[in-house]
C-alpha cells in the first residue's frame, strides 16, 4: 500500500499572521477554526507532479566500462590512481582483473593495503564474474570473451572501476582506482607504431601511476615462447621510453599469468629473489629479451617486479586464485607515494597515548 502524500507545514498569505510560526491567527474573529477555514492559509501536499516532457534524464552512470572523458572526468575530481593493464593478445588480462575483483569484493584482501567500497562499473565486473562462473575448467575454453572496444576513437569505453578504503576500519577515505580493459590487437599497435588512432586511445599512458604487464607463462614455455617473450620485452621498452620523463618513475609489475599450467616445470623463487634472472629456471632463459628490457629499466631508476599469478587455475567453485592481489599491492604502494597526489598517511586515533601521539605532533602544522 502506498503512503498517502505528506502534508507540508503550513504557509500564511497575511503579512500579520503568525500561525505558522505557532502563534495566533490574524483573522481569528473571522474564523475560529483557522486551520479548517481561514482562506489565507494554504497547505500544501507533497503529491508527485505529473511527468514532464523532459523527465527522462539517464542515469549519470551506466555501470558498464567507463569511457575516457568519463575517466577524464573522475581524474579532475579525485585524486584517482589509474593503473594499465597491458599485454598481448590472449595474455589473461580481464582474467586478471575479474579475479582482482572477485578477491576484493569478497574480501580476500590478502596483502593489497585496501577493502572494497564501490564501483562505478558493477555491471561489467558482474558480467564477467557470470561468464567466469559458467567456465567448466577446460583449457581450450574461453574463461572471459576477448575484449572488444566500441568503435567510437574519440571515447573508448575501456576503463574498469574500484572505489577503495583504506584497510584500517576506522579510516573512512574513498579511493578511486581506475584499471584498463583494452584488447591485445590495440597493446600491439601501440607497441609497434604509434599512430594517430593509436595515439590516442593509449593517451592515459601518460597518467598511468604503475603499469602490470602481463606475459603468458604457458605460452613462454611453449613452442612459440619466443614470439611472447619478443612482444613482451617490446612493451617493456616502449613503457620505458613513454615515461622517461615521469617522476617518480611509474613502477612495472610483470605477471607471469596463468602460472597454474607450469607450475609442475617452474617452481618460482621466494619473493626477494624475483628480480634476479637466474631463480626462474628455465622461463629465465624463455625470457631472454624481457631480461635485457628489465635490465635496461633498472638502469633507469625504473622499479618492477615480477609475480607469478593464476587468476583461475580451477573453475570457479573449485579452487582459490593465486597471487593475484601482489602485482596490485606493489602498483599501489608505488602509486600512493606519488607527490602530486594527496598522500594517504593515517592520523592517529584521537585517544592514542604514549609513542602514537609522537605522530600526531609531527604531522600539525
Ligand atoms: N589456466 C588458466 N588459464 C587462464 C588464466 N587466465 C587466463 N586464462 C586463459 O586465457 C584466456 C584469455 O584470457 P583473457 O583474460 O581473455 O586474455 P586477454 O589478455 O584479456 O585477451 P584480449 O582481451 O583478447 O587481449 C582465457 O579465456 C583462459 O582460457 C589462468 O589464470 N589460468
Ligand atoms: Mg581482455
Amino acid at each position: 500500500m502506498a503512503l498517502p502524500p505528506a502534508l507540508q507545514p503550513p504557509r500564511c498569505n497575511n503579512p500579520d499572521c503568525t500561525l505558522p510560526e505557532g502563534g495566533r491567527c490574524a483573522r481569528l474573529a473571522e474564523f475560529p477554526n483557522p486551520l479548517a477555514d481561514c482562506p489565507d492559509l494554504a497547505r500544501t501536499t507533497t503529491a508527485p507532479e505529473p511527468p514532464r516532457e523532459t523527465a527522462s534524464l539517464s542515469a549519470p552512470w551506466s555501470g558498464r566500462h567507463l569511457d575516457s572523458v568519463e575517466v577524464e572526468r573522475l581524474l579532475s575530481r579525485t585524486p584517482a590512481r589509474l593503473i594499465a593493464v597491458l599485454g598481448p593478445y590472449n595474455a589473461g588480462k580481464t582474467c586478471l582483473l575479474t579475479s582482482f575483483f572477485l578477491q576484493l569484493a569478497n574480501g580476500q584482501r590478502a596483502s593489497f593495503p585496501y577493502r572494497f567500497a564501490s564501483s562505478l562499473t558493477l555491471h561489467s565486473f558482474r558480467e564477467l564474474m557470470e561468464r567466469a562462473s559458467q567456465w567448466t575448467g577446460e583449457s581450450a575454453e574461453d574463461i572471459v570473451q576477448h575484449t572488444t572496444v566500441g568503435a567510437d576513437v574519440l571515447r573508448p569505453s575501456s576503463f574498469l572501476h574500484v572505489g577503495l578504503r583504506p584497510q584500517d576500519f576506522r579510516d573512512e577515505r574513498h579511493i578511486d582506482l581506475l584499471l584498463t580493459d583494452i584488447p591485445g590487437e590495440w597493446v600491439k599497435d601501440w607497441t609497434g607504431r604509434v599512430d594517430d588512432v593509436s595515439g590516442r586511445r593509449m593517451a592515459f599512458i601518460q597518467r598511468c601511476d604503475a603499469f602490470v604487464v602481463l606475459a603468458d607463462a604457458s605460452a613462454l614455455m611453449g613452442a612459440a615462447g619466443g614470439r611472447t617473450d619478443n612482444e613482451t620485452s617490446l612493451l617493456v621498452r616502449r613503457i620505458q621510453e613513454m615515461t622517461r620523463d615521469m617522476r617518480p618513475r611509474p613502477p612495472l609489475a610483470l605477471v607471469l599469468s596463468k602460472f597454474d599450467r607450469v607450475i609442475h616445470s617452474v617452481l618460482p623463487p621466494a619473493p626477494e629473489k624475483r628480480t634476479e634472472r637466474t631463480g626462474w629456471g628455465e622461463l629465465s632463459n624463455r625470457l631472454r629479451r624481457t631480461w635485457l628490457a628489465l635490465e635496461d629499466a633498472r638502469r633507469e631508476q625504473m622499479p618492477f617486479s615480477i609475480f607469478p599469478v593464476s587468476a583461475f587455475p580451477h573453475r570457479m567453485a573449485q579452487g582459490q586464485p593465486v597471487g593475484v592481489m601482489d602485482p596490485f599491492t606493489y602498483a599501489m604502494e608505488h602509486a600512493d607515494r606519488r607527490a602530486h597526489r594527496k598522500p594517504l598517511h593515517t592520523l592517529p586515533p584521537e585517544e592514542a597515548r604514549g609513542f602514537a601521539t609522537l605522530r600526531r605532533w609531527r604531522d600539525e602544522p
